[in-house]
């Protein structure tokens, strides 16, 4: 399997959510199969989908991998699992949320609410768009064949993403840059 830089995205809004992002962040950089190459800063962010609930820390990594969008996505299952997330509604609260944004320049529809690659959303949601322009405007879209960039600045709510901190410092990986 070749290695690909994929982008994630993380989301909390219960709890201590500063722990919850940085816990989450240590847990991906003791995979032995992953290298988080960057991260964004953290934002707070209006709830989106469903708003009568607290208000989320959002923030993207890029991500060296050879794992597929599959174990990818079991991985970050695993990892929401272990931190303790509890199943929920659509949109609802959450302690900690990981959904692979983008995997290469591929386009993956597996059946499979969380395995739509680039993630549905990507071009609706300021929370997402964000922070993921902020490490990788260059980017096109994969199906819509425009840059990361370009979609920032169609997107509607970037009123609702305010900076909360710097960039996390990387935690000690595992795994070598591959
Ligand atoms: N995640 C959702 C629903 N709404 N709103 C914000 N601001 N941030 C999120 O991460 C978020 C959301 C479902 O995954
Ligand atoms: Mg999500
Ligand atoms: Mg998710």
């Amino acid at each position: 399997m070749e290695t690909l830089t994929a982008y994630l995205g993380l989301g909390t809004n219960l709890g201590s959510r500063e722990q919850n992002l940085s816990q989450a962040l240590q847990s991906l950089a003791n995979s032995p199969d992953l290298y988080i190459v960057r991260s964004s800063s953290i934002y707070e962010t209006a709830p989106w989908g469903y708003t009568d609930q607290p208000s989320f820390l959002n923030f993207t990594v890029e991500v060296r991998t050879k794992l597929s969008p599959v174990e990818l996505l079991e991985l970050a299952k695993c990892i929401e699992k272990d931190l303790g997330r509890q199943k929920n509604f659509r949109y609802g609260p959450r302690l900690i949320d990981i959904d692979i944004l983008l995997y290469g320049n591929k386009t993956i529809h597996l059946g499979q609410p969380d395995l739509d690659i680039p993630h549905l959303r990507i071009t609706e949601r300021a929370f997402v768009l964000v922070p993921l322009t902020e490490i990788a405007p260059e980017i096109i879209h994969p199906i819509l064949n425009v840059s990361l960039a370009d979609l920032l600045e169609k997107v509607n709510g970037k009123e609702d993403v305010n900076l909360w901190s710097p960039a996390p410092t990387l935690p000690k990986q595992l795994s070598d840059r591959s």
